[in-house]
């Protein structure tokens, strides 16, 4: 005998529905998550500039989920859980800068199978409490054996500093079992007006400096950046001589190369 409980034929169908529904959101998840790190390694490459620092991809646990469905009154149906509550999977991008999340949120509305169904800007609207993020609310086509199911996924978008805001404001929050102090409520709003500040400084240093390399630049360096799926010159320079197993001379940039056929060097 197992240890399983005797469960009628309802709550076993409603268990197997409740398990595909996971599955297909952690599959549009994935593919979310496959798209902004495209963005990212084809962004770095052609602009030697990564608007985005990190990505990670959370699905929300059943415990988290039921409580959130409990707690907004959704029935617990599959059909209602995919129309109210937006966030099972959710993929957080963190970027250096402001400027970089309405970049980042510009790519990924541009891709041509992923609609933004809402847009929530705690940016310019941030919430009482001091938080800020932008929030975008997509869906995707995930593509099973049978059928193409389309999947939403709350992408959130935010600042380092506003992300560090964020967790320590969700720590606080738990510990003190949602009664928070009305001190450190405070303190919480004066810090996330210090990270604002610390964005605005961080971003305006930036912007000079890059001016200032912009106004120094001497050559043309663009797609030049080391890359794991660049030929080295030796061998474009061989293969373009037709001599065999990067033997030939070399006109890499930098280097005292004789002049080669190739002319491979930028
Ligand atoms: P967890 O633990 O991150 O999963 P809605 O009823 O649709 O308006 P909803 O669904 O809460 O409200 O939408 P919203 O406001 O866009 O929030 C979705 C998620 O954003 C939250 O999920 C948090 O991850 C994050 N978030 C929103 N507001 C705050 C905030 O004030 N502080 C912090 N730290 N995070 C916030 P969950 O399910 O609440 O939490």
């Amino acid at each position: 005998m197992s240890g399983e409980p005797q469960v009628g034929a309802e709550l076993r169908a409603l268990r197997e529905h409740f398990t595909r529904l996971m599955m297909t959101y952690r599959f549009g998840m994935d593919e979310v998550m496959t798209k902004i790190t495209i963005l990212r390694d084809e962004f770095a490459y052609a602009h030697e500039y990564n608007p985005i620092e990190h990505v990670s991809s959370r699905l929300k646990s059943p415990e988290s989920l039921l409580a959130k469905a409990r707690r907004k009154g959704v029935d617990l149906t599959i059909e209602a859980l995919r129309a109210e509550i937006f966030d099972i999977a959710g993929v957080r991008v963190t970027c250096s800068f402001v400027s970089d999340i309405y970049k980042v949120r510009d790519m990924i509305a541009a891709q041509q199978d992923l609609v933004v169904l809402e847009e929530r800007d705690y940016i310019s609207h941030p919430k009482g409490n001091g938080y800020k993020s932008l929030h975008l609310i997509v869906e995707v086509p995930v593509f099973l054996s049978d059928r193409v199911q389309p999947v939403v996924v709350e992408i959130q978008i935010r600042t380092i500093a506003m992300d560090f805001w964020a967790s320590l404001e969700h720590k606080i929050y738990y510990k003190y079992d949602k009664a928070v102090p009305q001190r450190l409520l405070d303190e919480l709003k004066e810090a996330s007006l210090a990270a604002s500040e610390l964005d605005e400084k961080m971003e305006r240093l930036h912007d000079e400096v890059l001016q200032h390399s912009r106004d120094t630049a001497t050559e043309h360096t663009e797609g030049q950046s080391a890359s794991p799926f660049a030929p080295s010159w030796e061998l474009l320079d061989s293969y373009l001589r037709g001599t065999p197993g990067g033997q030939g001379a070399t006109d890499a940039p930098g280097s005292e190369g004789t002049g080669g056929a190739s002319g491979v060097a930028g």
